[in-house]
């Protein structure tokens, strides 16, 4: 183990890093009398986020120019990318009068995450042939990434009604109600389902569930497996898919446009198979789009937590399927992204190290937000406290970040208690030198999850008949802002409603005629009016760092 060594740091990293230390005896004590930061009036709240967070740069997002989202703003990285012309593969097709299709099954699911899996279970358990197309490989994704944990109202003290409001509260009333009274509600189903399945959540020896306080909720409802709680329910959910003889995977297969018939139904898909280079066409009685988020942009050049394959694929599909996007001008940033050490840049330190007592500390050593405020207020918070006060911690690269005081845990509930609640974490940082038991980390807001997306109703239904989607590719759930562990929670219970809902549609329509793409007609004649660069593409499957080329 190679040992971190202060003496390396700069001479203010280690001055402040002693008056952390300095001032951590009386918060603890004060944590310990009751007492907390106060939480901030809806007023400070609303000015804060204007002043300070990403989403409110103005000069950041552009409105949408062609479809049914046409005056809607996005950021401008994902603007260029959903107003791009379609990729060689697509084109080669559009030029086949009849295309033939190579693959046929009843439902496809694209993407391989949390969401795709879930419904390609239940799509499957109606009786479905299902075949999961997935980038990377089944399972790579934000799912399993995920820490903290799944927010459902279980406990005897809490019930779904207030997890409504709390979602609702967090979205800033922007979200689709019938949405996320259909997210509350299957909520305790999912989580019986999960563990019928075999996924191991933390208990206490009673055998009753652990469950915590997370930013923005008045009630402790989120379930964990220790900080991997992503990994251990994507093992199980994985399993089970794979276990099941209906359900066949493809993986390294992106998915890069949507075929239609003549009546403006989904027939199928173009993919691109990243290793043998090559296109497949799949016809299918039903398509359901999981295909994540858009962390990999990295909008406004901040660094992400999500996976590598994050690059908004589902909605540059979308969009020039003509569907309606909502939402989406407003992104996650998690306040707590790795600062430093600085080979972990944007990696996740999850919410629940701050569910636990650890909290968000100024280079003097003060608290100046509460750790629990919503996700999108803490963040403005730091990049108040670092840009506007000059707070922040400068790392060692010139970076800034401000102190997430770790060891205080061990201090409020016990030693041990961070070995045992954050094994992935705790290890992880070991084998980089840092003990996170005597170490603070340095956080500063990392991209995290794309809020909005594409419209959905009910059971994952979208506009277009034969295409349904689930997962954070939708919009509507989450309104502005999500509040913690309703990630995984909509992934299943989305995922789940898609997948049946697509089966049965399987089932009742039949397959369809025609396969082809005129829905890009219109699309691309905008796109010349719009005079958009030829070299423009999407979708671009992999960040450009990890440039796939062409076909
Ligand atoms: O839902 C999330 O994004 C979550 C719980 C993240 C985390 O902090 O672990």
């Amino acid at each position: 183990m190679t040992e971190l060594n202060p003496m390396e740091l700069p001479d203010s990293f280690r001055d402040s890093l002693r008056m952390l230390e300095r001032s951590r005896r009386e918060r603890v004590a004060a944590v310990r009398r009751g007492e907390s930061f106060p939480l901030l009036s809806l007023p400070d709240r609303q000015a804060w986020l204007e002043e300070f967070h990403p989403d409110y740069r103005y000069d950041q997002r552009r409105r949408l120019r062609i479809g049914p989202s046409k005056g809607e703003a996005v950021p401008l990285e994902l603007a260029e990318l959903l107003e791009s012309w379609p990729r060689s593969s697509t084109l080669a097709l559009l030029n086949d009068d009849a295309p033939q299709h190579d693959i046929e099954t009843d439902v496809l699911v694209i993407g391989g995450g949390g969401a795709g899996a879930a419904a390609a279970i239940t799509a499957a358990e109606a009786g479905a042939h299902v075949l999961i197309a997935t980038k990377l490989r089944f399972g790579d994704s934000n799912t399993l990434m995920a820490e903290g944990g799944i927010q459902v109202a279980d406990q005897e003290c809490d019930s779904p009604i207030l997890h409504f409001l709390d979602a609702m509260g967090g979205g800033h009333f922007t979200n689709d109600p019938e949405l996320v009274e259909r997210l509350v509600s299957d909520g305790p189903e999912v989580l019986r389902w999960l563990e019928e399945i075999g996924v191991l959540f933390d208990k206490y020896p009673t055998g009753r569930m652990m469950v915590r306080h997370g930013g923005g909720t008045s009630r402790k409802r989120l379930h964990s497996a220790g900080d991997v709680t992503g990994l251990e329910m994507m093992r199980v959910i994985r399993d089970q898919a794979e276990n099941d003889p209906r359900i066949s995977v493809m993986n390294f297969c992106a998915a890069v446009e949507l075929l239609t018939d003549d009546n403006g139904r989904v027939s199928g898909a173009v993919l691109e198979r990243l290793v043998k280079k090559d296109t497949v066409v799949v016809r299918a009685k039903a398509v359901i789009v999981a295909t994540g988020g858009l962390g990999r942009l990295h909008l406004q050049d901040f660094p992400t937590s999500n996976h590598y394959g994050a690059t908004a694929d589902g909605l540059v599909m979308a969009y020039r399927a003509g569907l309606p996007l909502r939402d989406l001008k407003h992104s996650q940033y998690h306040p707590t992204g790795i600062a430093f050490p600085e080979q972990k840049l944007g990696l996740l330190i999850t919410e629940k190290f701050r569910g636990l007592g650890a909290q968000l500390i100024n280079r003097h050593g003060d608290e100046f937000v509460n750790s629990l405020e919503p996700r999108d207020v803490t963040t403005a918070a730091i990049i108040r406290e670092c840009q506007e006060y000059e707070n922040g911690v400068e790392t060692p690269s010139g970076g800034q970040g401000i102190w997430l005081d770790i060891p205080m845990i061990d201090l409020l509930h016990g030693r041990g208690t961070i070995e045992r609640e954050f094994p992935g974490r705790f290890t992880e940082f070991l084998s980089k030198g840092v003990d996170l038991r005597t170490m603070p980390l340095l956080a500063y807001p990392t991209l995290h999850y794309q809020n909005g997306g594409v419209t959905i109703h009910g059971d994952g239904m979208t506009d277009m008949p034969g295409l349904y989607a689930a997962g954070e590719v939708t919009g509507g759930v989450h309104g502005n802002n999500r509040l913690m562990g309703n990630a995984l929670l909509e992934i299943l219970v989305f995922g789940r409603r898609a997948g049946r809902s697509a089966a049965e549609f399987a089932k009742s329509h039949g397959a369809s005629k025609g396969l082809g793409l005129s829905h890009l007609e219109s699309f691309m004649r905008r796109l010349e009016e719009l005079n958009v660069d030829r070299s423009r593409t999407a979708p671009v499957l992999l960040p450009s760092y990890g440039e796939v080329k062409p076909l």
